[in-house]
């Protein structure tokens, strides 16, 4: 668009009120004006905001999923910046400029020049849609390039890892806890989640009752845990440290009391933790459910799974639905 069309003070129809009490030639070049504005905030803007604030952004660096997510969100920030500053600019300077109070000021003029303009309406169309379909490549990329991205991609996932080395970890959800099995270790389980670093994890998320989800935050993954699916989702640690995992699927009562804690540690720390863990609780793992990528809980327990408390016996032939439970 040219200079000084953009200002809503240029109708084209008739010359003997277009211009209420400015002259063509007096008028300053609005768009001009804005433009150089809108140009100078975003350059000041948008590098303090990438160098300054995105390294902070939520969910930090602490894994591949992580890092890339981070820069995902960065890079909606970078785009969706400038678009902000020109709402604001615009806003202000037609408050500056136009406003009604303002001693001497041209009478605002808008609707239909604004609506009918030729020069508005094809860049706003062009700019918004070169965006947004830029981010929905952008967007799929990303999901492909890396895996998934974090997110489950149910049982026969489409982006896998080269990885030659992937650790299984299978998670479990339930009414309202998470716990852990790792396969490759004799299929203990553990209530606690424990991930080597430089590894790479795929996550075996599945429920034993209600749909829950699995969302470790540190670790960017987040997966439905849905029974009867074995969801599957990739990550790679590159930081030791601990690990917050929240339910993110409402699943009852105790829905916001479903969380748990989970360390990345060295390799080394993990093997003696996986190695220690699954002697210590060879006999418990003998009275679970022989490891699956799902379960079939029933009554019992026996065929796949519940896990009682201490209270109740897991084999008790009494405790079935609607029967009356053991005395405690
Ligand atoms: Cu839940």
């Amino acid at each position: 668009m040219s200079d000084d069309d953009a200002g809503a003070d240029a109708p084209p129809a008739d010359p003997s009120t277009a211009e209420p009490g400015a002259g063509s030639a007096t008028e300053p070049r609005h768009f001009v004006r804005m433009f150089s504005v809108w140009l100078v905030l975003s350059a000041i803007v948008v590098p303090l905001y990438y160098f300054l604030v995105g390294p902070h952004v939520p969910p930090g660096t602490m894994s591949s999923t992580a890092e890339e997510n981070q820069f995902d969100f960065n890079v909606l920030m970078v785009l969706a910046l400038p678009v902000l500053l020109a709402v604001w600019v615009y806003l202000g300077y037609c408050i500056m400029t136009w406003r009604a109070a303002k001693a001497g000021a041209a009478d605002p003029v808008g609707g239909e020049v604004a609506r009918n303009h030729l020069g508005v309406q094809t860049g706003w169309i062009a700019i918004t849609s070169v965006i947004v379909l830029f981010l929905a490549g952008f967007g799929t990329f990303e999901l492909i390039a890396n895996n998934g991205a974090g997110g489950g991609e149910g049982p026969n996932p489409v982006w896998t890892p080269t990885s030659a080395h992937i650790l299984p970890i299978q998670v479990i959800g339930q009414q309202w806890t998470f716990t852990y099995r790792y396969p490759t270790f004799g299929g203990f389980e553990s209530s606690k989640l424990m991930v080597p670093v430089d590894t790479t994890v795929a996550f075996h998320v599945t429920s034993l009752d209600v749909i829950h989800s699995f969302w470790a935050y540190q670790l960017s993954i987040k997966a439905d845990a849905n029974p009867q699916v074995d969801n599957v989702a990739y990550t790679t640690a590159h930081h030791t440290g601990s690990v917050t995992v929240r339910c993110s699927e409402l699943c009852g009562l105790w829905h916001g009391a479903m969380f748990n804690y989970g360390q990345v540690v060295s390799k080394d720390a993990f093997e003696s933790w996986a190695k220690s863990t699954e002697a210590a609780t060879a006999a418990n793992t003998k009275l679970l459910p022989p490891f699956a990528w799902t379960y079939v809980p029933d009554a019992n327990g026996a065929g796949g799974g519940f896990y009682n408390n201490d209270t109740v016996d897991p084999y008790s032939p009494s405790e079935v639905y609607g029967a009356k439970q053991p005395a405690s």
